[in-house]
């Protein structure tokens, strides 16, 4: 199969719910030797955001989305056992969580995946993590930047709960602060007083070496 046929077909597999193909599919997307990055971010991830909008919709509920959640996380992690990670000189540490109240973890993963393929050190909060423990862990493993993930709309307030830590401890400007998903956008991400955001996995890496590399530059 070609590439964007797979992808294509990977897509469909994902919106039909139907575990099995999409667990051939991405055997065979091993196969093939796919690009990891390429795969998630044109094949699997608008497939998963599909689900998202039938849920909205109401033409599937939560049983379904959960199901889809469940195959998706694995299929990703199969292809992600291909990346070889830690091997590059580490550039740097990143602290990332889902913020408190929200339990997605797709979008953290992948992005933990990605930064360390590309030699950054990943410490990883898991989710539902209150504001507190993400200042905590940032202050005990001496980190560089720290990233949260939001998926909900309820769930945003946290962020800036940890902007306000952060200034409250006077350690705003020991640590980058970064943010994404899918309740965020950019231009509020900025107002609440964020180092920055990304909306897919290329910018969160990109994002990741500049900030490290402008810190490392004294900036
Ligand atoms: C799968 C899914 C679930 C699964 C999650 C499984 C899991 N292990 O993560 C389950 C079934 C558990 C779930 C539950 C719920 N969900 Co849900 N879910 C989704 C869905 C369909 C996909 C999320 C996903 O994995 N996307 C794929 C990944 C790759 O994308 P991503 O997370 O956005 O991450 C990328 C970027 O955002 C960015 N990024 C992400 N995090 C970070 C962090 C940093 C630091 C950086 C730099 C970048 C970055 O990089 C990632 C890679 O590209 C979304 C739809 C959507 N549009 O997102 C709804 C969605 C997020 N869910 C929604 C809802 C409402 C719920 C529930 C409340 C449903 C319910 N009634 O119970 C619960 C909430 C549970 C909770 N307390 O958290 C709504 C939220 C609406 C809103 N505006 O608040 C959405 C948007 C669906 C919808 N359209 O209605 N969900």
């Amino acid at each position: 199969m070609e590439t964007k046929e797979l992808y294509t077909a990977i897509n469909e597999a994902i919106m039909e719910l139907d575990k099995e193909r999409l667990d051939q599919l991405t055997e065979q997307a091993i196969a093939q030797n796919v690009n990891v990055m390429e795969a998630v971010e044109m094949a699997y991830t608008p497939g998963i955001r599909s689900i998202g909008e039938k849920f909205e919709e109401g033409e599937i509920f939560v049983p379904e989305l959960i199901h889809a959640g469940m195959m998706i996380k694995e299929a990703i992690s199969t292809l992600e056992e291909q990346l070889k990670t830690g091997q590059a000189a580490k550039k740097g540490k990143f602290l990332i969580g889902t913020v408190e109240g929200d339990i997605h973890d797709i979008g953290k993963d992948l992005v933990s995946t990605m930064l360390a393929t590309r030699g950054i050190e990943v410490i990883d909060v898991g989710v539902d993590c209150p504001a507190v423990k993400f200042i905590d862990a940032a202050v005990e493993n001496d980190v560089d930047i720290i990233g949260a993930s939001c998926l909900l709309t309820t769930t945003a307030p946290e962020l800036v709960k940890i902007v306000d830590l952060l200034k409250e401890r006077d350690l705003r400007d020991k640590f980058y602060f970064v943010v994404g998903g899918a309740a965020i956008e950019e231009e509020w991400a900025k107002s609440i007083g964020t180092d920055g955001f990304a909306g897919d996995l290329q910018e969160a890496v990109k994002l990741a070496l500049s900030l490290l590399e402008k810190k490392e530059g004294g900036a």
